[in-house]
C-alpha cells in the first residue's frame, strides 16, 4: 500500500481486516520491520484515540514516533496557493509538508472540514497538499470528507462480533448540539459497501450523504422500520450535506435507546467516540454488555499496526 487516505488504496479489505485482527493477538511480532523508521502524526484538530492508538501501534511496530499539533504548535500555515503572504500565516502548506517529510518515514495528517465551503471540503484541499508536497507514504488521520482508520477498525469490530454471514448493519444519524463533519459517515458507508453486510443508512430529511459514499445500501427515514433485525446499529451525528454544514434537527426521538434496541436482532451498539451520553445513545446503552465502543477503540490500535506494516513492508 502506497498512501491509506480512503477504501481505495486498499486493494483487499477483508484481509487488511484479519491482518489487523491477527496483530491484535501477536502485536509484538513484527518489531523488527520499523527499525530505524519514524512515524511522523500532524494534527490540525483535536485527537484523543487517533493520537494514542498510532502512537502505540508505532511502538508495536518498533518505529520511533513524533507529534505535533500544528494548529497550536506551529506557525500558522497558509493553504491556498499563489497568493501574496502579508497577513499572519507565516509559512505555506507546501514547504511545511515538503520539510516534516523529511523527519519521518509515514506521514498522518489529521484535518477537519471547516463546514462552510462544500466544494473546498470535499476537494480535501490540506490532505491532498501533503500528498502533493510531501515525499512520504501518508495516512489519513480523518480528513474533511473521509476516517478510513475508523473504518477499518469498525469492520474489524464487525468481524469479531458478528454471529450470521451477512450481518444487518444500520448506520443511523443521533442528535448532536453541534455541527459535525460527514467524514465518519460517509467512509463507515464506503467501507460497509465493500464488506460482506446489508447496508441501511437511516437518517431524517435533509441529512443525505453524498450518493458517493452510499453506493448500493438503502435508505430510509424511518429509523424505527430499519432498526427491524439489525444485528449491528451504528450511530453518529453528522450535519447536512445538502444545506452545508447546517442542523436541520436535534429530535431526539433519533437518539439510540434500550427501547430502540429492542427492535433490532440483538442488536451491537457501535459509536467512534468521543459520543454524547443521553444525546447520541442512552447510558442503558452504551453501559450495557450490546455495546462495542470500547471494543471499536481497542482495535484502532491493531488497524493502525496493519496499515503501517502495509506501508512500511511496499515502499
Ligand atoms: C469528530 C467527527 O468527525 O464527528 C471526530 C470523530 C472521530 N467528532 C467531533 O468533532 C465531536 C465534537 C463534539 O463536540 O462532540
Amino acid at each position: 500500500m502506497k498512501n491509506f487516505t480512503s477504501v481505495q488504496d486498499v486493494q483487499d479489505i477483508n484481509a487488511l481486516a484479519l491482518e489487523g485482527l491477527s496483530l491484535k493477538q501477536s502485536p509484538f511480532s513484527n518489531k523488527a520491520i520499523g527499525e530505524n523508521k519514524t512515524l511522523g502524526l500532524i494534527f490540525f484538530n483535536p485527537s484523543l484515540r487517533t493520537r494514542l492508538s498510532s502512537q502505540k501501534a508505532a511502538q508495536n511496530l518498533g518505529m520511533e514516533l513524533f507529534v505535533m499539533n500544528i494548529d497550536k504548535e506551529g506557525w500558522r500555515i497558509e493553504t491556498e496557493m499563489g497568493v501574496l503572504m502579508d497577513g499572519d500565516k507565516a509559512e505555506h502548506i507546501k514547504e511545511a509538508a515538503g520539510v516534516i517529510s523529511q523527519y519521518c518515514d509515514v506521514l498522518g495528517i489529521r484535518s477537519f472540514p471547516g463546514l462552510t465551503d462544500r466544494n473546498a471540503d470535499y476537494s480535501d484541499h490540506i490532505l491532498q497538499s501533503f500528498l502533493d508536497f510531501a515525499s512520504v507514504p501518508i495516512v489519513s488521520l480523518e480528513s474533511a470528507t473521509r476516517h478510513p482508520l475508523q473504518s477499518l477498525a469498525d469492520l474489524m469490530t464487525i468481524k469479531e462480533h458478528q454471529t450470521n454471514a451477512k450481518p444487518k448493519v444500520v448506520l443511523t444519524w443521533a442528535p448532536h448540539p453541534r455541527a459535525l463533519p460527514q467524514a465518519v459517515p460517509n467512509s463507515f458507508a464506503e467501507w460497509m459497501n465493500q464488506a460482506d453486510v446489508d447496508l441501511v443508512i437511516t437518517h431524517p430529511e435533509g441529512y443525505e450523504l453524498d450518493e458517493q459514499f452510499v453506493g448500493n445500501a438503502t435508505v430510509s427515514y424511518q429509523q424505527d422500520e430499519a432498526l427491524q433485525g439489525a444485528d449491528f446499529v451504528y450511530a453518529k451525528n453528522w450535519s447536512s450535506f445538502q444545506q452545508y454544514g447546517k442542523i436541520l434537527s436535534t429530535d431526539s426521538n433519533w437518539t439510540i435507546t434500550r427501547e430502540k434496541m429492542a427492535l433490532t436482532n440483538q442488536g451491537k451498539f457501535m459509536h467512534c467516540l468521543p459520543v454524547r451520553r443521553n444525546m447520541i445513545v442512552s447510558d442503558a446503552v452504551i453501559d450495557s454488555p450490546a455495546s462495542l465502543v470500547l471494543e471499536q477503540a481497542n482495535n484502532r490500535t491493531f488497524a493502525m499496526q496493519a496499515v503501517l506494516k502495509s506501508i512500511l513492508e511496499s515502499n
